[in-house]
């Protein structure tokens, strides 16, 4: 499997979104979790999105389409400075507008680092999402910093704790490990079909 990708546009308010009817999957996360970097390793483009060492990198939402057929949409991080202590998910705007009002969007993929499990701005970001009806899959990033054992135990209490989650995978951008069967699930557009529930209410 091999993901064709091709950066699109960069977007900095709602309005400016492309109504191209193309269903979209979006990377969510915390800043610094490995956003853009799970992009450039799905898409095995070493820069096709911008990182970087320092959090809030990604500003914008940035599209990038996959074989024609669909989107990755690459969001700004959440939780950077003070709100990451707050059990309150503190989005910008943008990232807001998008979630509630795209039509094109599916599925959610949100990253969690596999190394800080129980955040409660993650903790927080899930149940938004629930409650907003976008069905979400976690990757949990950069278990190359850690013990297999200890990720799989933070697997087994994200489920636990989440069982409104449709799934969750392991990834490291920086080994590849684990890349290939979220890869195979992104490429397979079996998510096209998901249902989201805008509520318009949150
Ligand atoms: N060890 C390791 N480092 C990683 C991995 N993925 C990303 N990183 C590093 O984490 C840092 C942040 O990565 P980004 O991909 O820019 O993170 P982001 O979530 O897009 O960040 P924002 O755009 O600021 O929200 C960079 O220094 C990456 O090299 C991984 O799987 N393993
Ligand atoms: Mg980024």
């Amino acid at each position: 499997m091999k993901l064709n990708a091709e950066f699109v546009t960069s977007v900095s308010r709602w309005g400016d979104l492309r109504a191209e009817g193309r269903p979209e999957i979006a990377l969510l996360g915390r800043s610094n979790v490995g956003k853009s970097s799970l992009i450039n390793a799905l898409t095995e483009r070493r820069n096709l999105a911008k990182t970087s060492s320092t959090p809030g990198k990604t500003q914008l939402l940035n599209y990038f389409r996959i074989d024609d057929a669909f989107y990755l949409v690459d969001m700004p991080g959440y939780g950077y400075a003070k709100a990451a202590k707050t059990s309150r998910i503190e989005w910008a705007k943008l990232s807001q507008d998008y979630l509630k009002k795209s039509e094109n969007l599916r599925l959610v993929l949100l990253l969690i680092d596999s190394r800080h499990p129980g955040i409660a701005s993650d903790d927080a970001a899930i149940e938004w999402l629930s409650e907003a009806g976008i069905p979400t899959y976690v990757a949990l990033t950069k278990i190359d910093k850690i013990k297999q054992q200890e990720a799989a135990a933070h697997e087994k209490h994200l489920r636990q704790h989440h069982p409104e989650l449709a799934g969750i995978f392991r990834t490291s951008s920086e080994t590849g490990r684990g890349v290939k069967q979220l890869r195979s699930f992104v490429g397979s557009q079996e998510w096209v079909s998901f249902q989201t529930n805008p509520t318009h209410t949150i």
